[in-house]
């Protein structure tokens, strides 16, 4: 007998943290990862079993479908917007490749135990593309189908595979008369997340999460944006409850393959003055790198997040204020204590 179970990939990353806790907590399924990076000690023990290998690898895939009867998938590995640019193609065989990958093999399960397998998947602001400075101030608070025309690899690579996700749940081998199995699948569009107990690496939204951590450790910090810089953040705590919360809501209530979720729409320098709020004596400088930052001027200064919080209850418990004075200040002065 096949054990039930749930599958994480890029497990090991920051999202993961806070969702094997929440899905260790909850117990109801056997938890199995896959990352190429281990998992730290403390989650390792929570969970069932834990593949160290690639999303690309389709035999450790195969392995995995042998072993546990999976209906339920978070999709969390992927390379991010600044590492993505470095080399393109890499980006596009991991968050390309390995989606399709993993969309299959959520396919094959769903026929293997004749139940849908629910998709998670983790897409981003990045997908968005505002063309200028003053758009971006103009457009307001951007819909999910307002300027889709994003300028990076990675914002790419996530519009198409919010599509490719769309047609294995709806018109998956639609000519084939055997065709059996469903993918469930539901996506996200993050805006950038802000842990207390990770440090991202490879993103454009960094700067915020790197300089409330380099403030708490003392080191000083120079911002690769300008003072003016807006894109929507979120508290990492709500986007690991909104994924959860989303994975659970009736299939009925979901009227759109992918939602956006915001929180807090804060400027570089509002985050700044957060952070010497918490921490008088930090070190923020900025030194703009104008690449990056044209980045970061092609993402919406904020989202409209309505249909999520109509269809299936996204309803964030922190924002701004809350999220550095309830969540971030006191983890994070803990956590370097
Ligand atoms: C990145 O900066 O690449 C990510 C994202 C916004 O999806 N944090």
């Amino acid at each position: 007998m096949r054990k039930p179970a749930v599958l994480i990939t890029g497990a090991s990353g920051e999202i993961g943290h806070g969702l094997i806790d929440q899905l260790a907590a909850d117990g109801d399924r056997a938890i199995v990862t896959l990352d190429v990076a281990p998992l730290d000690a403390s989650l390792a023990k929570k969970v069932h079993r834990e593949t160290i290998g690639s999303i690309l690898d389709r035999v450790a895939l195969e392995r995995l479908l042998a072993e546990f009867e999976v209906d339920q998938v978070f999709h969390l590995a992927a390379l991010l917007s600044t590492r993505s640019e470095y080399s393109p193609l890499t980006a596009h065989e991991v968050n390309v490749g390995g989606t399709l990958n993993l969309l299959e093999f959520a396919q094959q399960q769903s026929s293997t135990h004749g139940r849908p397998v629910i998709f998670l998947y983790p897409s981003s602001i990045a997908v968005y593309g505002m063309p200028s400075l003053e758009v971006k101030a103009s457009a307001g608070r951007v819909k999910e189908n307002q300027w889709t025309e994003s300028t990076t690899m990675y914002g790419c690579n996530k519009l198409y595979c919010e599509q490719l996700g769309r047609y294995y749940a709806r018109h998956y081998k639609q000519l084939s008369a055997e065709h059996s199995g469903q993918v469930d699948f539901r996506a996200v569009r993050f805006p950038g997340l802000i842990s207390a107990l990770t440090v991202p690496s490879g993103g454009t939204s960094d700067y915020a999460p790197e300089m409330i951590h380099a403030a708490a450790k003392g080191e000083p910090y120079a911002c690769f944006v300008r003072p003016d810089a807006r894109i929507p953040f979120m508290a990492m705590p709500d986007g690991v409850a909104a994924l959860l919360t989303l994975a659970k809501a009736p299939r009925a209530a979901l009227t759109l393959p992918s939602y956006n979720l915001g929180a807090f729409a804060p400027t570089a320098a509002a985050i700044e003055q957060e952070v010497r709020r918490a921490f008088p004596k930090a070190e923020i400088s900025y030194k703009v790198d104008t690449k990056r930052q044209g980045i970061v001027d092609t993402w919406p200064g904020d989202v409209d997040d309505s249909a999520a919080r109509r269809d299936w209850g996204f309803n964030p418990k922190h924002g701004f204020e809350s999220a550095f004075r309830e969540y971030l200040i006191p983890t994070i002065k803990k956590r370097y204590a």
